[in-house]
Order: structure tokens, then sequence, then C-alpha cells
């Protein structure tokens, strides 16, 4: 007989979004050189020795898990590069399906897109639960004070899929200007 897979639970620690069971994947500003508009002003941080920490995820399963739900937690630290605020790198899934966040501390703004071109934009709080449907790419952006901090919720045999962000670029940046939170129009951005 077929052995099935042992049900387990997760401790989250909702004041920090850590998950004591999981080892986070880091991603630091030299992860995502590519990806912060001004790349001169990425440049001059890095040969400074600065290399922020971004984000981590916990992850409770590796991707391609075929029938399971990949699910955790993201931590995404308050920061900026120039004007631009901090955000998570952006994706589509390779197996395209829906995913599902919710939000416990911070603030933020959840860019959304899709390879037609049409684009949303979702203001982020604690509280917030945002369903993200089949073919639209997604980045959060912490444009608060502290950790913007969410739990997440999609197909694990969705993989994600970097490749088109990296092309494109996103169609919309959040920056701050004239002590203002601004999304304004990726002049380098291209279908
Ligand atoms: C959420 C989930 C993860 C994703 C992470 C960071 O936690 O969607 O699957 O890896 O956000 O986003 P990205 O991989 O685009 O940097
Ligand atoms: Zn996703």
């Amino acid at each position: 007989m077929a052995k099935y897979f042992n049900p387990f639970t997760i401790s989250v620690d909702y004041s920090n979004g850590k998950i004591s069971e999981i080892a986070p994947i880091q991603c630091h500003l030299v992860d995502l050189k590519s990806h912060f508009s001004d790349r001169k002003a990425v440049e001059k941080t890095l040969s400074s020795g600065l290399n922020p920490l971004i984000y981590e995820v916990y992850e409770a399963f590796q991707p391609f898990m075929s029938g399971h739900l990949n699910f955790g937690t993201t931590i995404l630290n308050p920061g900026k590069i120039a004007k631009e605020y901090f955000f998570t790198k952006g994706h589509h899934h390779v197996r395209d399906c829906g995913e599902i966040y919710t939000f416990f501390k911070g603030k933020g703004i959840f860019l959304l897109q899709t390879k037609n071109g049409e684009t949303a934009e979702m203001p982020l709080k604690a509280g917030t639960t945002i369903y993200v449907p089949p073919g639209w790419a997604h980045r959060m952006v912490n444009v608060g004070k502290e950790e913007l901090i969410s739990i997440f919720c999609y197909d694990a045999a969705a993989g994600h899929d970097y490749s088109s962000i990296e092309r494109t670029g996103f169609a919309k940046l959040v920056v701050e200007r004239n002590r203002k939170t601004q999304i304004i129009d990726n002049p380098n951005f291209s279908i």
C-alpha cells in the first residue's frame, strides 16, 4: 500500500515572520543588481562594502512537489536604492497557478502585470489578503519603515519563472519623491 505523506506543523513567529523549522533563502542586494533601476547607485553601495539583506523567504517545500501546496513566509526589509524602495525579484510561475498572500506586518505595494501588458497595483498593510490569479507576474515593495511580512500559499509544482521579468523589467516602479510614495512608469520597460 502506498505510504501517505505525513502531516506536519510549522511554528511561525508572527512578530518577525521567522519559522524555526526552516532555513531561510536569503536575497541580498548583489542578487538584485540588475533589477533596481539606478544601476550606478547599486554599484556605489556594493563598492562601498555594503550588501544589505533585502529579503528572506521561509518555504515549507522545495519546488516541484506535485499535488502539494507550498507555503511559508516572506520578510522584506525596509530601505531604498536611490529613490526606489526595496522589493522582491518578482516572477511568473512556470506552471501557471494562482497564489494567496496574507500580510501581517508592515506597509507595501503589490505590483502585478501580465504578458499582454496589463498592470495592477494594490496597497498592502497588516490584514490585507491578496489573490494573484494565474498569468500575473507579481512583486511586493516595502514602502514602510518596518519589515513587510506575509504568508503565502501556491501550487508546490508551479516553479518560478524569473526570465521574463529579467528581460522586460516591471512596468511600474515604486519610488519616494518629495517625501511621498509614488508609482511611476518604468522608462526602461518593454514587453
Ligand atoms: C513569496 C513566494 C515565494 C517567492 C518569494 C520572493 O514568498 O511567492 O515563492 O520566492 O515571495 O519572491 P521572488 O522569488 O520573486 O523574489
Ligand atoms: Zn509566486
